[in-house]
């Protein structure tokens, strides 16, 4: 028979070799006669699998609400400095990315994590905290430096709503909201964030749409997807940030003496 020789790369998401690219093997132009949109195109490329629409026109939310969150935040503040020290569109981009991380944008797989160890589990959401505490580590997903229970996040409020009349559960998403209960009697600002919002809600996509096996959910959850979500939104509105300081022709920036704590 044939003798293949070895390959040195595995891939399994997408083929350019035929007439028209495929994404999971649905080719280009299915993708575009029928209407697919970028919920779509993720769920092919990130899930191998076309998903329900309740649950592409989800993950489209995630990315919409996400794009931007104004120009002092930390993504946003960093990609300004960049684009302002005359660098390209790249560089302003990914000093930008470089910031998301466990405090900033970055929660959403350890959000999805530890809610689902915790409900999986059935502890209390007393017990959860409790537990975290003396492990010295912040709940993911719960806290932020300018939203709290009088100044909820729109974008929370939204997700759960969407989710409230399309998802077949939001078991996940509720037992997050019981944790938040909890943490807002501790201190006003520890409320459900962004984060938290679409780590537990995608954990409800993943479980209750039938489209994942147990083993699949705790393999995406493991590896951890979904920080992909906020990349991928956030990259939009920091590209839009590097061509509003071009725009604007922003000199070079330096922080004002004034605002530093100079001591020994
Ligand atoms: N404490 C977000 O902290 C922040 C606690 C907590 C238990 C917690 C903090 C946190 C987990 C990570 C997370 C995503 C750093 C946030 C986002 C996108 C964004 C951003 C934007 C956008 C805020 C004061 C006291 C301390 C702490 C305690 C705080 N968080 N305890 N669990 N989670 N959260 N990140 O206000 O006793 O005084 O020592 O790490 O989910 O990034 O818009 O800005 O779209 O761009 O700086 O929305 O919550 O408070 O650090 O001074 O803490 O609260 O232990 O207690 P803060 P700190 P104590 S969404």
């Amino acid at each position: 028979g044939k003798v293949r020789a070895p390959t040195h790369i595995i891939s399994t998401i997408s083929d350019d070799r035929g007439e028209e690219p495929c994404y999971a093997g649905v080719p280009m132009s299915s993708i575009i006669e029928q209407g697919y949109g970028v919920g779509d195109v993720i769920s092919l490329l990130w899930f191998k699998r076309s998903l329900p629409r309740y649950c592409t026109k989800f993950i489209e939310i995630c990315i919409m609400l996400c794009a931007d969150h104004g120009p002092c935040v930390s993504g946003a503040h960093n990609t300004i400095v960049t684009a302002r020290a005359g660098k390209d569109l790249v560089s302003s981009l990914v000093s930008g990315l470089l910031t998301i991380g466990p405090r900033f944008g970055g929660a959403i797989d350890d959000a999805a994590r530890y809610f689902k160890d915790a409900c999986d589990r059935n502890l209390t959401p007393y017990e959860f905290v409790e537990d975290m505490k003396k492990k010295g580590i912040r709940v993911p997903g719960i806290g932020h430096r300018i939203k709290s229970r009088d100044n909820r996040d729109k974008r929370v409020e939204l997700l759960q709503k969407f989710a409230r009349s399309n998802f077949p559960s939001v078991k996940y998403m509720e037992y997050a909201v019981q944790v938040e209960s909890y943490t807002l009697s501790k201190a006003n600002n520890l409320v459900l964030n962004v984060d938290g919002a679409i780590g537990s809600l995608f954990l409800d996509l993943l479980a209750g749409s039938g489209m994942f096996t147990k083993q699949e959910i705790d393999e995406i959850v493991q590896i951890g997807y979904l920080n992909g979500l906020f990349v991928l939104a956030r990259s939009i509105g920091l590209i839009g940030h590097t061509f509003d300081q071009k725009r604007l022709k922003q000199p070079l920036y330096r922080h004002p003496w004034e605002d530093v704590l100079y001591t020994k």
